[in-house]
């Protein structure tokens, strides 16, 4: 049984190669495709580099011809796996892959329960505005879509690989973090989160003003005009790996 893990990556040539060293030392099997999202910094070249290594020889490296955000980096790596659950890892470090076990065990101890698991961050290191805005963002959802969670916009979503590859996304950008939340809770499964450790970057890309207003309305769109249907086959089981996922 595979965990297949999307990483989604835009101009991340400070962590991308400490991403995905951490990640081929975590102890499952993994399937890891790497999206490129036509970066214009080094990071490109940095993957070049990386496929040619042996610890990296399974990895796929996929590359955008055009930047079109991480909904659309998402919807490219969902396509490609085969895995029976899948998690996206963020390519910027602020999520350590040594957390992936914790989640598959959540996933395990659930049974034959209809679940998906998120990584609950602690947000107090984050900026006030940020941490407010995620905030805002989660109890928006829990009060729409009846659910119970305390970080809706954690990158650490693990969810069985079928729903994954019919999830519609059609968000492009960052509102794809409620939509595929939407679609969880609209699919049936209840989401179980675990803490996680989280070590925000100091340079923030998202303005939670900019970037807020398009998540918000995605929250309200999947709730009113467009909801997700989905019919879910037979629950798989995974069992963790002795091995890491590095070939020897
Ligand atoms: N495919 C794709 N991925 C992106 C894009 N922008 C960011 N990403 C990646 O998506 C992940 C999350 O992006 P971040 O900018 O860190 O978003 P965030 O963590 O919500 O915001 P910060 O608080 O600024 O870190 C990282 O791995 C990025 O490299 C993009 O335009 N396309
Ligand atoms: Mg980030």
């Amino acid at each position: 049984m595979r965990i297949s893990v999307v990483v989604p990556v835009y101009n991340e040539e400070e962590t991308v190669a400490q991403v995905l060293e951490s990640l081929s030392k975590v102890p499952l099997d993994l399937e890891v495709v790497v999206i490129d999202d036509a970066s214009t910094d080094r990071t490109w070249e940095i993957l070049q580099e990386l496929r040619t290594r042996e610890a990296f020889a399974t990895y796929r490296f996929v590359r955008h011809d055009y930047n079109q955000g991480k909904g659309a980096g998402l919807r490219t790596g969902f396509g490609l796996v085969s895995g029976d659950i899948v998690t996206v890892q963020d390519a910027d470090m602020e999520y350590d892959p040594q957390d992936l076990p914790a989640l598959v065990r959540k996933w395990q101890e659930a049974g034959d329960e209809k679940v998906a698991i998120y990584g609950r961050r602690d947000l107090s290191p984050q900026k006030f505005t940020t941490r407010w805005g995620n905030k805002f963002l989660t109890t928006i959802t829990n009060l729409l879509y009846g659910c119970h969670i305390h970080d809706m916009e954690t990158c650490y979503k693990m969810m069985p690989g079928a729903l994954a590859r019919a999830l519609p996304m059609e968000g492009r950008r960052f509102e794809i973090e409620p939509e595929i939340t939407a679609c969880i809770v609209q699919a049936g499964y209840k989401i179980l989160e675990v803490p996680i450790s989280y070590s925000p970057r100091k340079a923030k890309k998202l303005s939670p003003f900019k970037d807020g207003w398009p998540a918000l309305a995605m929250l309200l769109r999947r709730r009113f005009i467009k909801r997700f249907r989905f019919t879910a086959p037979a629950r798989v089981e995974v069992r963790e790996s002795q091995t890491t996922s590095v070939p020897k």
